[in-house]
């Protein structure tokens, strides 16, 4: 396909060629994509707008939440509510699934979403990102509730994020590969720049937040030091570094360049799995990521494959390029 291909042209040419994006789901995604235009757009004012700071206030998970995160929150409401293609929505942001109103007509489809993931990276302008994650509703006549949204992320039937950061890139995939579109803010319109992703097996790149070492499980501490050894030590290579503390940013340089992320269990909150959320973060970077040939588990299954119990629950994440993903996780196994 020529790079003048925009975004409403692939998902129509898309479903014409495989037939993986029926009308309401490409409605979805291009409602979705135009939120995160809009999105882009506060975040570039920067302090021009009065989008800085904190709001002031906390989310459901007790962090101070940013004004960016209640702004991107309700643009995303605001621009999926009335289109008729979902039935609920679910956000970081907010405790309980926001029900489609009985004013709108209701679709067939869940989306999930982090609205600004990185959100600590705002004020010092630092790449940050939206992540959104799309399941199907249940068949059924009943109304809507929190359960229909807990399946496995191997259910999904699509996921994405948008990274505000040097370019404003769209990237998606819908199960038949990764594909990459940039913004044009001179048209307005995302433009395919890259299809068919593939992340590299091996990598000599990992990312972890460094300053929780001494909290780590010893498999974690076992990578991490064989990385540090270097080509002396038994990976018989030198390891290069990278944590930009915003997940959109990490895996989309993972996605590509290769490299390994981690946010493993830590024993500074032991009954947390983890920091990151299954439903609206690990499970959609994880598909993205097998999508492009890479691999993404908790240390111990498939990320894709755990059944959630909570909305919000959170969730220890390795994911990119296989063969690290592999080692690390038979570390946790032996
Ligand atoms: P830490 C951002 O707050 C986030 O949820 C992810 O985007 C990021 O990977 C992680 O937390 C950073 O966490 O503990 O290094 O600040």
């Amino acid at each position: 396909m020529s790079s003048h291909v925009s975004l409403s042209r692939y998902l129509v040419e898309e479903q014409r060629l495989h037939g993986k994006i029926p009308a309401q789901l490409r409605l979805l995604l291009e409602v979705v994509a135009r939120a995160c235009k809009g999105i882009s757009h506060a975040v570039n004012k920067g302090a021009l707008g009065d989008v800085m700071g904190s709001a002031g206030s906390e989310n459901v998970q007790g962090e101070v939440q940013k004004k960016l995160d209640i702004i991107a929150n309700e643009v995303l409401i605001e621009a999926n509510e009335w289109g008729g293609h979902l039935a609920a929505m679910a956000s970081e942001e907010m405790d309980s699934i926001y029900v489609v109103p009985n004013r709108y007509p209701q679709g067939e489809y869940l989306l999930l979403f982090d609205p600004l993931d990185g959100s600590s990276n705002i004020d010092v302008n630092v790449s940050i990102g939206t992540i959104f994650s799309v399941l199907q509703k249940p068949d059924g006549n009943s109304a809507v509730t929190e359960k229909d949204f807990l399946q496995a992320g191997a259910k999904q039937v699509a996921a994405g994020y948008c990274v505000y950061g040097p370019q404003t890139m769209l990237v998606l995939t819908v199960g038949d590969g990764v594909v990459m579109f940039t913004l044009d803010r001179e048209q307005g319109s995302f433009v395919l720049t890259q299809e068919k992703v593939q992340i590299p097996e091996d990598t000599q790149e990992f990312a972890i937040n460094m300053s929780n070492m001494r909290h780590w499980a010893a498999p974690v501490k076992r990578y991490v030091d064989e990385c540090l050894q270097g080509q002396e030590g038994v990976r018989g290579k030198n390891f290069n570094m990278r944590w930009i503390a915003s997940m959109v940013a990490d895996v989309h340089r993972i996605l590509m360049r290769g490299g390994i992320f981690m946010y493993p269990w830590d024993q500074r909150e032991p009954n947390k799995p983890g920091k990151l959320r299954l439903m609206y973060e690990a499970n959609p970077m994880s598909w993205l990521i097998e999508q492009a040939g890479g691999a993404a588990t908790n240390g111990h299954e498939r990320i894709l494959n755990i059944q959630p119990a909570q909305l919000h629950e959170r969730v220890s994440v390795i994911l990119g390029s296989k063969n690290e993903v592999e080692r690390v996780t038979t570390y946790h196994r032996s």
